[in-house]
């Protein structure tokens, strides 16, 4: 079997599941959120990483129906939270799921999530974000910019991922509805050691702060980090330091410890 054929058995089969990075807002001391990430476990392969089959369903075009199980998992669990009241810690209210270049340039991609959230009866759409690469905005063209105002009337909130580090100009920036900028990971990694990521880091904050954007740090390993971004006035902050992306029971349980 090529990674391939057995990819396209994979939704079937059900060997796919979603892993869950808390985000935490530092100075509410609470978690408020996750961001979603893909796991497959395969019987012959073991745990394939994200980063060696999601390139591969982009060339063969299995991301449509990967990226629409994501979205159609995530809707289900926080359709769960508003039934039951659930999650229990109060504050944490959305889940991110990544959507791929591929996936948002497909024309019908905005009717797809329709479709999907309302066959999950899902009320409350700023439950759900989407978050976008650079690589989505990158050609300004009539599509994309139709596509995010279809997105924008869905109701469900949008970040920019990995910011920093796309082919994108920044003018986009004015021109399309956003909400949340992501520090990339690698800036937030060097932003001790490196005069330059330092100065980087700064810049995105304090523009994002001038669009009316809120940010959010991904990739936080240490105090230090955390220390230097929250006097920059970051208050959102994904990474190991607080967890790694875990199964969703582990993921819940979190919501109930101190942070
Ligand atoms: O957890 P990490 O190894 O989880 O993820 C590796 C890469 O795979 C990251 O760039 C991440 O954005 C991407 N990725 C993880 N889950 C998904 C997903 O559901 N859809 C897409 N398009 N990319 C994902
Ligand atoms: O591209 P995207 O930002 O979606 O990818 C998130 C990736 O970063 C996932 O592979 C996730 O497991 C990984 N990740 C999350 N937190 C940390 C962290 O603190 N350090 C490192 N090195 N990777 C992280
Ligand atoms: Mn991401
Ligand atoms: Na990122």
């Amino acid at each position: 079997f090529t990674l391939e054929t057995l990819l396209k058995k994979a939704i079937e089969n059900a060997e796919f599941e979603l892993h869950y990075q808390p985000q935490v807002d530092i100075s509410l001391k609470s978690v408020i959120g996750a961001e979603c990430l893909i796991r497959w476990n395969n019987d012959q392969l073991g745990w394939v990483s994200p980063m060696d089959f999601i390139p591969l369903a982009e060339e063969t075009g299995l991301i449509h129906d990967i990226g629409d199980w994501v979205l159609a998992t995530a809707c289900e669990r926080l359709r769960h939270w508003e039934e039951t009241q659930a999650p229990f810690n109060k504050t944490c209210s959305y889940l991110a799921v990544n959507v791929s270049p591929r996936q948002f340039a497909k024309k019908d991609f905005a009717q797809r999530l329709r479709h999907i959230i309302l066959s999950s009866g899902l009320q409350d759409l700023s439950m759900l974000e989407l978050e976008l690469t650079e690589g989505c905005l990158m050609h300004h063209s009539y599509e994309s910019i139709k596509t995010l105002a279809q997105l924008r009337n869905i109701g469900v909130r949008i970040s920019i991922d990995d910011f920093g580090t796309g082919y994108s100009n920044l003018s986009y920036l004015r021109n399309f509805p956003l909400d949340t900028l992501k520090v990339d990971q690698s800036f937030v990694r060097d932003c001790i050691a490196d005069s330059k990521s330092r100065a980087i880091v700064k810049a995105i904050i304090s523009m994002a702060d001038g669009l009316g954007l809120s940010t959010i740090a991904e990739g936080v390993e240490n105090h230090e980090q955390l220390t230097f971004l929250q006097n920059l006035g970051c208050r959102v902050f994904q990474g190991y330091l607080f967890s790694k992306p875990v199964a969703i029971d582990e993921f819940e349980a979190f919501l109930n410890e101190s942070i």
